[in-house]
């Protein structure tokens, strides 16, 4: 069925695994347009109008389970044949459960050229395929956060966006390395979501740490040239290339002036670390200046 002025929405209302069909809009090009509703119902790919629904074209179309009870409803606006606006909400009345996905498992964060990779192990739902699942993930930079990439859901996995854009519908993601700032713990977890929008709890939280050193190199220049602030907290640490700590130079109040502090080239465990490069990190009045250095034997 041709329509304009319109709007479709896809999600799987009889729970059988398929995404389903909700279109509305206009099917003559004059008034009063002949507006035309319905919902198609997907069987393994075939799809069959299952409902006529309130024709209006202008229209905009919701899925949501709005009464919670387990299976996706219709909210469909738009301007019907008299020229009147309407609204209508359709509850849905079918009576086949749904099933959350299984949480997803393993995460794991590995380089890849400029770039994260995330990864997952596909979960599982028992009315439809692996591979048609879709996934949201969190990352923040403490413990149930999502300040970096928000998941559109709570933290307890509930949903606060009820439709499948943002998702991703592949077990990777990549983000650019820029992201995630050395010295930086990072928190992030991943959940599936099912084509009735029906969320699986978010995996167990892993950590990663941030490597992103490019915005700050030559600002550790200036700090020197202005000859650094009064008396104040001041932070020293090594870093490896993988952005883990190695070495706590400095941790306390310094006064005023110039300091020489000496690397032996030793972590904080007092072992020998191998060649390669490093990164100082200067912490102190609320301002952080990061160098490469290449230690070598
Ligand atoms: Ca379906
Ligand atoms: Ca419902
Ligand atoms: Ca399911």
């Amino acid at each position: 069925m041709g329509v304009f002025l319109s709007s479709i929405a896809w999600g799987d209302l009889d729970n059988n695994g398929y995404l389903d069909l909700v279109i509305s809009g206009a099917r003559s090009l004059t008034a009063p347009f002949n507006p035309y509703s319905a919902l198609y119902l997907n069987d393994g790919g075939i799809f069959t109008l299952h409902q006529l629904l309130t024709g209006v074209c202008f229209s905009a179309l919701r899925l949501c389970d709005l009464d919670n009870d387990g299976d996706l409803d219709i909210l469909i606006t738009g301007r019907n044949a008299s020229g009147t606006s309407v609204s209508r909400l359709y509850a849905n009345t079918g009576t086949e459960a749904n099933w959350p996905p299984s949480a997803p498992a393993n995460l794991a964060v590995t380089e890849n050229g400029e770039y994260l990779l995330f990864t997952w192990d596909e979960s599982i739902d028992a009315e439809q395929s692996s591979v048609s699942l879709s996934y949201s993930i969190r990352i923040g930079s403490s413990a149930c956060a999502c300040d970096i990439t928000s998941s559109s859901s709570l933290p307890n996995g509930v949903s606060s966006l009820p439709n499948l854009s943002m998702l991703h519908s592949i077990t990777t993601n990549l983000i650019r390395k820029d992201a995630f700032s050395l010295g930086t713990t990072y928190y992030w977890s991943v959940q599936a979501i099912d084509n009735s929008f029906s969320r699986s709890s978010f995996a167990p939280e892993s950590t990663f740490e941030g490597t992103s050193v490019d915005d700050l190199i030559g600002e550790i220049e200036q700090y020197e040239g202005i000859g650094g602030p009064e008396d104040a907290m001041v932070k020293l640490t090594i870093y490896n290339g993988r952005g883990q700590k190695v070495k706590d130079l400095a941790n306390g109040i310094l006064w005023r002036g110039h300091h020489q502090l000496v690397w032996d080239g030793r972590d904080n465990k007092n072992r020998e670390v191998g060649s390669g490069v490093f990164l100082l990190k200067l912490e102190t009045a609320g301002q952080s200046y990061t160098r490469k250095m290449i230690l070598m034997k």
